[in-house]
């Protein structure tokens, strides 16, 4: 299924005049309003392919039907979110789930949705039918060294798959760790896991970065081998100026202050990317906004504010991606609601009186920092980020046109009630 511009053009200009109206309140008094416009419409938020379709939980899954059932239905799904909102203009694929068996076709494919091919993710957190070895008790720390060769050739086949995409990174997110005490020597095993990340490094193109994804627990519980963003620097510390730290948001420990994690290693320059999701307990997997939008615009202002301190682009400088899990939403209606989050987020830190600030900080003006950041975090942005949309050729309201076409119905009567994607 693919959506006409005329239909956007059309529900646009049913809410036009109350969206001028919106608008024109929430622009009055806004400084640079053009430039932050034009920020908006040019941030785009990778989708993963492993996210289109209904997630699960070791309990039980439940599809919502109309699921896509192979690459190039994916590829369509991203198509139809970008046409609604024209900021997911990219794809992230995890190999094994998503192989291109015709690079050349599904590259031409993704072109023809306005799509591009974001990080490539590998996957030795879980055996493939087909496969040798076993990564029951690791991947790249694994105490025997063919298995840790398996390992890092299916990073380097990753990487080949990627080229041919025109992608230009991998994220390797490793579930190696450690569930009891006394199973893991950990100096062996950090040893083992940066030998052989060293080993996928060297195999790096020129132009392609490494993101070393952490996460403080799941699915071992006692020890991660790469279990927080110190363990991540320390890594791409040693591998060289390719490899960058990656932080999904859900990947810490409760109550942990993401936005000064963030701070620090945008400072560093090993700030790679960022896999949006929230979370209320842990590694939830939940729709970013959705539990915590305060900690969002935290992060969003800190992203600014170091981003500008070091003149990156804040559009293609870091790795921007939705990595969650849609248990009980419908995918695509999960994914609308996270990039608005996004945006909104992104648009609010945009407004921070970053002047203003920097001298209540100098001044130790506690009380006035944080009068300037509610200021911001408070301001009602949404129909700034829905003008950006709308310059932007996009619908002015992306879900409620969704839901118009109604496009899951549409889907499931294409592809069937009981489609199952591939993924987690
Ligand atoms: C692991 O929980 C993770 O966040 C990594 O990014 C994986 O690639 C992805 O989720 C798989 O669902
Ligand atoms: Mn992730």
């Amino acid at each position: 299924m693919q959506i006409d511009k005329y239909k956007i053009d059309e529900f646009n200009n049913s809410v036009l005049k109350e969206h001028k109206r919106r608008f024109d309140f929430a622009a009055e008094g806004v400084n640079g309003l053009d430039g932050i416009l034009k920020k908006l419409v040019d941030f785009q938020i990778a989708i993963p392919s492993w996210a289109l379709g209904t997630g699960g939980t070791r309990f039980g899954r439940f599809s919502g039907g109309g699921e896509p059932r192979t690459l190039e239905e994916k590829i369509e799904d991203v198509g139809l979110l970008h046409s609604l909102n024209k900021s997911g203009g990219a794809i992230s694929l995890h190999i094994p789930w998503d192989i291109p068996k015709d690079a050349k076709a599904i590259k031409a494919l993704a072109a023809q949705h306005g799509l591009r091919f974001d990080a490539v993710n590998s996957n030795t957190f879980q055996d493939q039918p087909d496969q040798k070895l076993s990564y029951k008790f690791g991947s790249l720390q694994h105490v025997d060294k063919a298995t840790r060769k398996q390992a890092i050739d299916h990073n380097i086949d990753v990487i080949k798959h990627g080229v041919e995409l025109g992608s230009d990174s991998i994220t390797v997110w490793l579930s190696d760790g450690s569930c009891f005490p006394g199973q893991l020597n950990f100096r062996k095993a950090y040893q083992r896991t940066l030998e052989s990340l060293q080993e996928i490094y060297a195999a790096l193109p020129e132009n392609w970065k490494m993101f070393v994804e952490y996460k403080a627990f799941e699915p071992n519980f006692y020890s991660m081998t790469v279990g927080d963003w110190g363990q991540s620097l320390l890594y791409a510390g040693k591998l060289g100026p390719k490899a960058y730290t990656l932080v999904d948001l859900g990947h810490h420990l409760p109550n942990a202050n993401i936005e000064q994690i963030v701070a620090l290693l945008l400072a560093e320059g090993k700030l790679g990317g960022f896999h949006f999701n929230d979370s209320k307990y842990g590694d939830d997997d939940l729709t970013v906004g959705s539990i915590n939008p305060y900690q969002l615009f935290l992060i969003f202002n800190e992203l600014v504010e170091g981003m500008d301190a070091r003149g990156m682009q804040h559009a293609t400088d870091l790795g921007w991606m939705i990595d969650a899990s849609h248990n009980v939403k419908d995918p695509l209606e999960d994914l609308l609601q996270s990039i608005e989050a996004i945006k909104i987020a992104y648009a609010q830190a945009l407004l921070v009186d970053s002047k203003a600030l920097q001298a209540a900080q100098e001044a130790s003006d506690v009380a006035k920092a944080q009068e300037i950041l509610q200021q911001a975090y408070r301001t009602d942005v949404r129909a700034l980020v829905a003008e950006a949309r709308l310059q932007a050729g996009a619908a002015l309201q992306p879900l409620q046109l969704y839901r118009q076409l109604k496009v899951r119905d549409n889907l499931i009567k294409e592809r069937g009630q009981k489609t199952v994607a591939t993924g987690l």
